[in-house]
């Protein structure tokens, strides 16, 4: 590719975005996208575009291509832009966070050429998922009057971590304690998430396929006990928390069809499946995929917060009465991604990241109490709670689009002129960053750059002392440091312990090649073990069972 190719293309793609709505309606340019023709795909060309766009694109630009994190890509673009330039920026990506799925070989010449071909056409539309379809996929393996009545085994449950195995579509238990694996469980496709339920006893994982697996672990050997399919794709799963309805309900979030499902929390018994469809908060439009992004659970009601992405709707669902089911909408901001509670477990703070924006509610009140500015793509995993020095408690966030990690004052209280804006600005090794960690115990703050394309920097993680914010990081070489060999795995998500005394960070290479999960001394920043084996195949996320149940980071 030459660089005039790619500076055209990139060019093209800037125009992608930035083209408005009359604009594209009145140039010449759009009035022949509108009479173009599209070339056609045999069934099996257009079965397999549709399987790659599904794996590579769908989670980013969206089903019906209407963008997200991505750009959209419906035709009225893609057809203005041409397939060269289409295939152009699928070879090389973007400094915007496009992956170079070309030059990074992931995908061939002629791949990138039928995808450039499929997004010329119209996207063809996913079939709904129904209670129907859902009855079908559901299997109870081990009903609950089967189940073990205590716990049936030796292991310290609530410092089991579980760990997403992405590309094998399996969860490893790994015994935080002895570092051993207690179990590789199969689950979904592309595995995404676990969650915990109240008591801490059953684990539940989602699929990008949607399937969500229930896991107990007072079994022997913890497995299994109940399964189902809740939609085509999904990225969220929670439990209800509050006080009397604890390992009761079950709710996953669809990103299509664009749904969330309530469950009964021993089975998976499918009781409610809701629509998110609707009008956008900010130009009121109709959207007909406004997908379920995170969800949690709340302590001060028996409700979900649901976070709808397109429509940048906050949902406080009421589980309490799910035939009269009552929901508070909340207006936020586009696109609603990911966040967590502040320390005291009443605000929920989540990403609002095509706004550059921190929605921060008041899940007491059920009422936003302000959009907070950060930086470019805020992206906090669930953020991380400390006490500044200066500003209080604060809530953190690291950002996608830029290096800057945000301090969010967090205490209306004893901090008021502080609370809900940003106190202070953080400067991280790069853009690129996905998590920030850190522990009621620890001293330190822990910042990823997992997507950021130097290979130094996403091999590393950025380690602040709370007590020295304003002094500039310690870089740990942690790619380095686990020795897998070939590739240039990716240090993804730092993890606590239950003790506090512990991170635990994914090496993330590709499928063919060697991961690991490299644990650091908290207090001394060394390292403290490589966990390998051959069974460990693309680790991401880790989910430390106590502080997964009790909301601690
Ligand atoms: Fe995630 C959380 C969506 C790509 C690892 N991810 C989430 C959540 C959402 C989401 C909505 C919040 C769930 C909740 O709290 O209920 N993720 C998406 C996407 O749409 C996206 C951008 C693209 C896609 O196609 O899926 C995406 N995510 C990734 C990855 O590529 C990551 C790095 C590796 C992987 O395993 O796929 C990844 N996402 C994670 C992790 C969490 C997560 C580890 C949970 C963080 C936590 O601490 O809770």
């Amino acid at each position: 590719m030459t660089k005039s190719k790619l500076l055209a293309g990139l060019a093209a793609v800037a125009l992608i975005g930035g083209l408005s709505a009359a604009h594209a309606a009145d140039t010449p340019a759009a009035k022949a996208a509108a009479e173009f023709k599209a070339p056609t795909l045999t069934a099996e060309e257009m079965d397999q575009a549709k399987k790659i766009f599904f794996e590579r694109c769908a989670g980013c630009h969206g089903v019906l291509r209407k963008g997200a994190t991505g750009k959209p890509l419906t035709t009225d673009k893609t057809r203005e832009l041409g397939l060269d330039n289409i295939k152009t920026m699928i070879t090389m990506g973007s400094p915007a966070g496009m992956p170079n799925w070309g030059t990074s070989g992931e995908l061939t010449e002629q791949q990138i050429d039928l995808m450039g071909r499929y997004l010329l056409n119209e996207p063809p539309q996913p079939p709904e998922f129904g209670m129907k379809d859902m009855k079908a996929s559901w299997k109870v393996i081990v009903p609950p009057d089967k189940r073990p009545a205590k716990k049936m085994n030796s292991y310290n449950i609530d410092n089991i971590f579980s760990v997403t195995l992405r590309d094998s579509g399996e969860v490893a238990l790994i015994d935080g304690d002895t570092k051993k694996i207690i179990n590789i469980i199969k689950t979904g496709y592309a595995v995404h998430i676990s969650r915990m339920s109240a008591s801490g006893r059953y684990l539940y994982v989602i699929g990008r396929d949607a399937k969500v697996d229930l896991i107990d672990l007072w079994m022997e050997k913890p497995d299994t006990v109940a399964e189902i399919k809740t939609g085509m794709e999904a990225r969220s799963i929670e439990t209800s928390k509050f006080k009397g309805f604890e390992d009761k309900l079950a709710i996953a979030g669809d990103y299509w069809p664009p749904q969330y499902v309530i469950m009964k929390g021993d089975t998976l018994e499918p009781l409610k499946i809701v629509s998110t469809r609707g009008n956008t908060v900010d130009t009121q439009e109709y959207h007909p995929e406004p997908r379920v992004a995170s969800i949690v659970s709340s302590h001060y009601h028996p409700e979900f917060v649901v976070n709808v992405k397109e429509t940048g709707k906050i949902l406080m669902v009421d589980y309490s009465d799910l035939t009269n089911l009552r929901t508070t909408s909340i207006d936020a901001a586009p696109f609603l991604h990911d966040g967590g509670f502040d320390s005291t477990g009443r605000y929920f703070l989540v990403a609002a990241n095509a706004s550059n924006k921190v929605a921060v509610v008041d899940t007491k009140e059920d009422k936003l109490v302000n959009l907070v500015d950060t930086g470019a793509k805020p992206h906090p995993g669930r953020g991380a709670n400390l006490i500044d020095p200066k500003f209080g408690p604060v809530w953190v966030t690291s950002h996608l689009g830029d290096e800057t990690v945000a301090l969010i004052g967090t205490d209306p209280i004893n901090h008021k002129a502080n609370a809900w804006k940003v106190v202070g600005k953080l400067k991280g090794q790069d853009g690129g960053s996905l998590f920030v960690k850190t522990h009621p115990k620890s001293h330190n703050l822990w910042v990823d750059t997992a997507l950021n394309p130097d290979p130094d920097i996403h091999g590393s993680i950025a380690v602040f002392d709370i007590a020295h914010l304003d002094a500039k990081p310690e870089i740990l070489p942690i790619a380095k440091w686990a020795d897998v060999g070939e590739g240039s795995p990716r240090v993804v998500q730092p993890e606590y312990n239950k003790a506090g005394d512990e991170v635990w960070f994914s090496v993330w290479n590709t499928k063919t090649k060697t991961s690991a999960i490299v644990v650091v001394d908290d207090k001394t920043r060394k390292l403290k073990t490589v966990i390998k084996d051959p069974r460990l195949i693309t680790p991401t996320g880790k989910f430390n069972v106590y502080n997964t149940q009790h909301d601690i980071y």
